[in-house]
């Protein structure tokens, strides 16, 4: 039995896509981060950098719980405990572990950035949304060639690295402008990775995740919303 805490985010689904792909019996608990939920000492027990996802596993290693945050390293733990979606082959299982990196350091951070310098950062941000912007084009082109080239990331199977990129890859082409009939190989990457039952049955509860989402964000109080994106009364170091 896992406990995994989280909302309705990217990371948060990756997780989610590998418990059922997997079959793992798990419970998800909603973080209201619009409420500083995250800065609690009791999420922070969970993890100290006070991000979903989290995971409890509560038949861990030796039977022991195990609790891990960071998307990636849970992926990576589940894949190794299960011995499933990561390669066994040298060869491939680092082409998996390199475009899970990749994920995890660059896709991640440049479409999160992204999608926070359009929706939520005052006006006057349009040199850090245009930066952004094309950082995203610009991986979906690296996608793009991989993909001309193999069936999934990792090589000829399906793994935590394709599990890992998909809820961006799936989710952020429109709000950005990117074309996916410009990258027919990412569209076809897509459309497969989002036929697959498990991938459908993570999906089964996301409608009511966003919903609380939404509804959470537009009741925030304009402080700890400030707290959430570090500005404000929030912001640390020299100000330009
Ligand atoms: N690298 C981390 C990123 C986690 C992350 O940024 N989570 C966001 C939701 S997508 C979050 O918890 N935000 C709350 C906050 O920043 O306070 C991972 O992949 O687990």
């Amino acid at each position: 039995m896992i406990d995994l805490y989280g909302i309705s985010s990217p990371n948060v689904l990756k997780v989610i896509i590998m418990l059922e792909e997997t079959g793992l019996t798990y419970d998800l608990h909603r973080i209201d981060i619009w409420a500083a939920d995250q800065f609690t000492d009791e999420f922070k027990a969970l993890n100290p950098n006070s991000k979903v996802p989290v995971i409890v596993d509560h038949d861990g290693l030796g039977g022991q719980p195990v609790t891990l945050f960071e998307s990636g390293a849970i992926l990576f733990y589940l894949a190794e405990k299960l011995q499933a979606f990561l390669p066994s082959t040298p060869q491939d299982r680092y082409a998996t572990m390199q475009w899970l990196m990749l994920q995890m350091g660059t896709i991640g951070p440049m479409f999160g950035q992204a999608t926070h310098f359009r929706s939520s950062a005052p006006a006057g941000q349009e040199y850090s949304l245009s930066r952004y912007t094309t950082e995203v084009h610009r991986l979906y082109d690296v996608l793009e060639a991989r993909l001309s080239q193999a069936d999934y990331l990792g090589g000829e199977d399906y793994t935590i690295a394709d599990m890992a990129t998909w809820p961006w890859a799936a989710m952020y082409h429109e709000q950005n402008g990117v074309e996916l009939s410009r990258i027919p190989a990412v569209k076809r990457w897509i459309e497969t990775i989002a036929a697959r039952p498990a991938v459908v049955r993570a999906h089964q509860d996301w409608p009511s995740l966003v919903a609380y989402a939404l509804e959470r964000r537009a009741s925030a109080d304009p402080d700890k919303r400030d707290r959430l994106h570090g500005r404000g009364r929030y912001a640390r170091g020299p100000r330009p």
